[in-house]
């Protein structure tokens, strides 16, 4: 069964929803990463770097959160069946994890790239509910738990960008989302 390493409040939530989103059969390892279990030679051995989250899929090993779900949908969720398709959604998985990740996170970076990355957003989900379009995809996995933990963590309001907040709450209100990132 595929594996995935991950801590108890760490991106390995990402890689977990998009699995229970797809149905797909993982068993979840629990790295105590407060004591350091991330950084032992077992661990190491998976991600030599010591970040989660990482999978081991039979033989193969990947880290990268932005990498395991690139590979998960193109195995597993049957997305992204042309180059052109794939690379939309690589944009938006470099997207969300550089330049939307940065500008929502980094405090010296908000008040600059909010006001630029929020409003091209905002009107995408005026005119369609998901990035791609009618159907939840791997891009809102990436972009969608951005926000996400923006609004959780970061506390960053979204009030201004009313069709942004809707985005959020609806992902937030699937089973799988609750199940995973909700339930941290
Ligand atoms: N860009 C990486 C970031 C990985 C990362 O920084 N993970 C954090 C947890 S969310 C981590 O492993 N931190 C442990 C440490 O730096 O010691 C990804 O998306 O997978």
């Amino acid at each position: 069964m595929l594996k995935l390493y991950g801590g108890s409040r760490s991106r390995a939530s990402i890689v977990q929803w998009y699995l229970e989103e797809i149905g797909v059969e993982y068993q979840f390892v629990l790295l105590d990463m407060a004591s350091g279990e991330h950084l032992k030679p077992d661990y190491l051995k998976i991600n030599p770097m010591g970040k989660v989250p990482a999978i081991v899929d039979g033989d193969f090993i990947l880290w990268e959160s932005g990498a395991i779900l690139l590979y998960l949908a193109e195995k597993y969720g049957k997305e992204g069946d042309s180059l052109e398709k794939r690379s939309i959604i690589n944009q938006w998985i470099l997207f969300a994890n550089s330049t939307l990740a940065t500008g929502l996170f980094l405090e010296a970076n908000r008040e600059r790239e909010m006001p630029r990355l929020l409003p091209p957003l905002e009107k995408m989900f005026t005119e369609k509910p998901f990035l791609l379009g009618d159907k939840l995809s791997v891009a809102d996995i990436a972009v969608g738990s951005m926000l996400a933990y923006a609004q959780i963590l970061a506390k960053v309001d979204f009030s201004s960008y009313p069709a942004i907040k809707d985005y959020v709450n609806r992902l937030a209100q699937r089973p799988a989302f609750q199940k995973t990132i909700g339930n941290r």
